[in-house]
């Protein structure tokens, strides 16, 4: 029997010689199955698949409102100004906080660090400030402008404690001690076409104290400063 190679060089090999004959159920060639596709279909369906590629986005530049007092229990869950309108503070507002002192938001960038993605510094931020850096709570606000509406999933970093909103929607309220790392807290959210605000509440024990914020989503998401 003649049998053909892959660079198409024919040999003949002695019937005699062959002990068994198997039938290959698939085909050496490409399956075909663009064969019947146009080239706009075919990009399409590329494109749809590259969309279902999820990206992680990091946000590195922040507002930020703070240092608020955390000395007693009860002021986790207090207002101290952006929260009865979570889904647009009034960036433009002066706020109480240590001494009567009044405070308005200011801007910050998150700088990598040993969470291997941005990170906002409370320590910084109050020794900037010139106020308490233990026991003390901060805001911070950030827009994230997603090209349609989609399902996302935010990645949180918090030394200490968390609370979040989306939108006006309170999404995440975690009571928690510990040290900062990437994605300690991953929250499933729905974004809107455009910008969603987002709004975190960072609480501080002591010792360092920070955050991180990315966003995991299929269509395309940036993070910005409102
Ligand atoms: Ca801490």
């Amino acid at each position: 029997m003649l049998l053909k190679s892959i660079d198409g060089t024919v040999f003949d090999l002695p019937r005699a010689k062959v002990t068994e004959l198997v039938k290959q159920e698939k085909s050496l060639m490409p399956e075909l199955v663009l064969k019947n596709v146009t080239a706009q279909d075919a990009a399409d369906l590329l494109a749809y698949l590259s969309s279902l590629q999820e990206a992680i986005v990091h946000a590195s530049n922040f507002r930020v409102l703070g240092p608020f007092p955390n000395v007693r229990p009860e002021q986790r869950g207090q207002d101290f100004g952006p929260e009865a309108k979570a889904a647009g503070p009034d960036f433009d507002a002066k706020h109480a906080t240590f001494g009567m002192k009044q405070i308005g938001w200011t801007r910050t960038e998150a700088k990598v660090g040993a969470t291997g993605v941005p990170q906002l510094d409370i320590r910084k931020l109050s020794g900037e400030a010139q106020l308490p850096a233990d026991n003390v709570l901060y805001y911070f606000a950030v827009t994230l402008d997603s090209a349609s509406a989609q399902p996302a999933t935010l990645h949180i970093g918090s030394d200490d404690g968390v609370q979040v909103w989306v939108n006006g929607n309170k999404v995440q309220d975690n009571k928690i001690t510990r040290p900062l790392a990437a994605a300690q807290d991953k929250v499933k959210v729905d974004l809107k076409q455009g910008k969603n605000l987002i709004l975190l509440k960072v609480d501080q024990g002591n010792g360092d104290s920070g955050a991180t914020l990315s966003v995991e989503a299929r269509a395309n998401v940036s993070f910005g400063t409102p």
